[in-house]
């Protein structure tokens, strides 16, 4: 992480400090910045070319041995033993006596820093300025760690989606929909058995998608009930690694029995799209760029789109992958440039009530010449 910008950030915008203050499991920026984890808020500040983080004095240790920053103060040293019940004041009267302590008057904050704390600490006379995208920015570019890592949740991923499609596989058709050793095969089951292969490689995965048939046509519905035979499923993963709290993301549709011909065409279409994104990755290009030629190829191949009516290919082209599961950079109408260590999905996708879903999602690294896709799952239509 190259915490300079956001001390260039810092003297270009004429203040004294940037602050945070939040729990680093809600806030990936504070995460990032400090590699500590805690589910109560504790206070970060940037100041004078310096990171400093304020926890209680029972975090004390754990901070010193397992957080990022330059130093690291307790809450009581601030406060001393007074107790102040309200949580808000007992923030306030942290951050000032912090700011007062490094002589800080204008000071920046994140994008989701508390209006209600803002109030308080402005009411004392403290200038807060609200400072988008820095830390959203230097987050764009991965190190060689977060490569990794990344890598990792996706190979978890993959084992994943390998033990569901072996049930799925393995299954067969009972009246329209499918079973799997004499009993029905239903999405909430397949669920099951992606979470217990991803909690085996220690990550989590919430708000999983597993949808077929007609639900299938609906991109983020989660899918429930049985798995019909001869219609399309649509499996999105976005797994979270415990340890590292990076996220993989993968999206496969599969068949099993006779897809009809209108699918089969669409699932082509899709593949196609993927591959002509694939095509434009490289530094400089834009994630607008991008979005468009995927646009402009389902159009010429005579798929619709009609967002009103919400059929065809609705949705983003892809996005970052990091901390978050959707951050920057956008492969989307607004996407901007890429630049290499970029982590970009490419999950074009098409959906017509009538014929049911398919996306297909691979996650790419921009390199210095062009990308490399990390994902190494197989796309296959019927199985
Ligand atoms: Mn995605």
């Amino acid at each position: 992480m190259d915490v300079k910008a956001l001390d260039a950030t810092i003297h270009e915008s004429g203040l004294d400090a940037y602050i945070e203050y939040d729990s680093s499991v809600q806030n990936a920026n504070l995460y990032y910045l400090t590699s500590f984890l805690a589910g109560d808020p504790f206070l970060f500040m940037r100041c004078d070319t310096q990171s400093t983080l304020v926890v209680s004095s029972m975090e004390r240790e754990r901070a010193a041995r397992t957080s990022s920053v330059d130093r690291v103060h307790t809450r009581e040293a601030y406060l001393g033993d007074t107790s102040i019940p309200n949580r808000e004041q007992a923030a306030t009267e942290l951050i000032t006596s912090v700011l007062r302590a490094n002589d800080a008057h204008r000071v920046g904050v994140g994008h989701s820093f508390p209006v209600v704390l803002a109030d308080m600490v402005r009411s004392k006379g403290y200038e807060l300025q609200p400072i988008a995208g820095t830390v959203e920015g230097l987050r764009e570019v991965k190190s060689a760690y977060e490569l990794k890592e990344i890598e990792a949740v996706q190979r978890s991923c993959e084992r994943a989606l390998d033990s569901a499609l072996s049930m799925i596989k393995h299954s067969t058709a009972v009246e329209g929909e499918l079973h799997y050793k004499g009993t029905a095969l239903t999405s909430e089951r397949l669920k099951a058995i992606l979470g217990c292969s991803l909690i085996n490689d220690a990550c989590t995965a919430s708000d999983t998608i597993v949808s077929s048939g007609a639900d299938s046509a609906v991109p983020h519905l989660p899918g429930s009930g049985p798995i019909r035979s001869d219609a399309p499923v649509v499996f999105d993963i976005f797994p979270q690694s415990v340890q590292s709290r990076y996220n993989a993301d993968m999206s496969r549709t599969v068949v099993r029995g006779e897809p009809s011909r209108a699918l089969t065409d669409v699932y082509d279409a899709v593949k196609d799209a993927q591959d002509v994104a694939f095509g434009l990755l490289k530094p400089g290009v834009t994630g607008a760029d991008v979005h468009a030629a995927v646009v402009e190829f389902f159009e010429q191949r005579g798929f619709k789109t009609d967002l009103k009516k919400g059929c065809g290919f609705i949705h983003s082209t892809g996005h970052g992958l990091g901390l978050e599961v959707h951050e920057l950079p956008l492969i989307s109408k607004n996407g901007g440039t890429l630049q290499p260590g970029n982590v970009i999905t490419i999950e074009p996708g098409l959906y017509y009530p009538d014929i049911g879903g398919v996306r297909l999602e691979d996650v790419a690294v921009i390199t210095e010449r062009g990308y490399k896709n990390i994902t190494h799952f197989e796309k296959k239509l019927v199985i």
